[in-house]
């Protein structure tokens, strides 16, 4: 490195005056020379307290490394320098979504696709992870690694602080006892009806959603931000018949990428399926063919993390022929409950670990234990159940009652059951199955609808129905 200098010899060189003073004159020049080369002396042994400080002691080199975002990843995810190197990275994003880095205490703006940026890293003295802040992206991996060659200058710690996987008590919440849940009273704006209506008359259905991150009460007394299709979590349920046509416009406000996968068409993913950044909106049109309850949800990596923050919902289609006369119809999201910090909502590392809190149905732990479904003697009522995750299986069944008709992914594993003197205990359902089951209740009662796992059931997938 080029370290400051002092004044050029030229410049102390002036040609001086033939005055005729002789050895005075020379004794001038002499003490001036001696004055230069002193001072340039103290310049240049002075480097490490001039304001270049340690850079000008210890940096080596500036390395500028080329860095590209592909899907998840940076690439190269690993760089190697010697200690002491000023690193720069330039960053491309190939990816469809944007993305960052934040290294060292620095950290770029948001990069769109197909935009570059550059950090300027600084020195690096020992070994660095930087990574994505985009909502989960770290938890998926997106790491970038700085390795100091010379071992000697490490400080270590960088590649220890890895994300681990979080599990056992929850640092961003106090998790709601069940008495805390069976007793809580829960307000209008929390309480999702599970009354299901008759699909609406019209053949096409224009519709549009519109995707907001907003702070919401999730548990008893804790409120974090959500991810919302048009201001619910689950998104709204839609319904229609076999042959209409769905087309949906929908917009991204919130502050990252979203998106929405409909399982209820049958598209080429590519285009309607996109993610889309803060500002734009995009249509996405299917003919639903085929009846049956399907899963939508936000396809935006990680969308473990997008589910978990609320970004799932059914689309109900009837068959053509319609559905068997009931008294009442309800609609179930069973989904399992991440408690997070109220700014940034679901923790990333805990949804990745499977580390869920709670479990509900519609959004709310035992909400329906708070507000009962409530039914007549001798009513029929079908139960459309869908389970969103997303990962744990539900086993839905009613303490008291047995199904005589079950419907799940296509086909009904019982039907007639009363007639042919059978029926089925559970509606069993993986993450994205769903179905419904038709009961009738003879007996005025209190009867409970539980996920059978019964540690979910305790954990708030549980409801009451009073039959009166
Ligand atoms: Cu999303």
């Amino acid at each position: 490195m080029t370290i400051p200098l002092g004044p050029s010899a030229s410049t102390t060189r002036q040609p001086e005056p033939d005055t005729g003073s002789g050895w005075a004159s020379w004794l001038i020049v002499g003490l001036a020379i001696a004055a230069v080369v002193i001072l340039g002396v103290t310049l240049t042994t002075a480097p490490s307290t001039n304001e270049a400080g340690p850079v000008s002691t210890a940096a080596r080199d500036t390395v500028t490394q080329e860095v590209r975002i592909e899907g998840m990843s940076y690439v190269p995810d690993r760089i190697e320098v010697p200690a002491g190197t000023h690193l720069v990275i330039e960053l491309h994003n190939d990816d469809d979504q944007p993305h960052d880095l934040s290294l060292n205490g620095v950290r770029t703006e948001l990069i769109d696709p197909g935009d570059s940026a550059t950090l300027d890293a600084g020195v690096v003295t020992g070994d660095l992870e930087g990574w994505c802040t985009v909502a989960g992206h770290r938890s998926q991996g997106m790491l970038l690694d700085v390795v100091v060659t010379d071992t000697s200058a490490s400080s270590g710690g960088g590649l220890g602080d890895r994300p681990t996987a979080a599990v056992g008590s929850n640092p961003f919440a106090e998790v709601p006892t069940s008495a805390d849940r069976l007793n809580h009273d829960i307000t209008d704006t929390v309480f999702h009806d599970p009354v299901l209506p008759p699909a609406p008359a019209s053949t096409v259905h224009e519709l549009a959603f519109t995707v907001t991150e907003e702070i919401r009460e999730v548990a008893p007394g804790h409120r974090q931000v959500q991810w919302l299709f048009n201001g619910q979590a689950p998104g709204p349920t839609l319904r229609g018949r076999a042959g209409d046509t769905f087309r949906l416009t929908l917009t991204n406000d919130g502050s990252m990428g979203h998106s929405v996968d409909f399982h209820a068409g049958e598209v080429s993913p590519d285009a309607p399926m996109a993610t889309i950044n803060p500002g734009e909106s995009l249509v996405y049109e299917f003919v639903a063919r085929r009846s049956g309850i399907w899963m939508y949800h936000c396809a935006t990596a990680p969308m473990s993390l997008h589910i978990a923050n609320g970004m799932a919902g059914a689309v109900i289609i009837d068959p053509p022929e319609g559905l068997d006369e009931v008294d009442r119809e309800y609609a179930l999201i069973a989904h399992e409950v991440f408690l997070g910090p109220e700014a940034t909502g679901a923790d990333a590392d805990r949804v990745s670990a499977g580390a869920y809190d709670l479990t509900a149905f519609n959004g709310f732990p035992n909400q329906y234990d708070s507000r009962p479904i409530e039914l007549t003697a001798g009513q029929r009522a079908r139960f459309w159940v869908l389970n969103v995750g997303p990962d744990n299986p539900v086993s839905f069944h009613i303490v008291g009652g047995i199904f005589d008709t079950v419907f799940s992914e296509g086909a009904y594993p019982v039907r007639n059951g009363l007639t042919e003197g059978t029926g089925a205990q559970v509606l069993p359902l993986l993450p994205a199955q769903g179905g419904f089951v038709e009961v009738t209740f003879d007996e005025p009662g209190t009867y409970t609808f539980v996920n059978h796992i019964m540690t979910d059931a305790e954990k708030g997938q549980h409801g009451t129905i009073i039959v009166r």
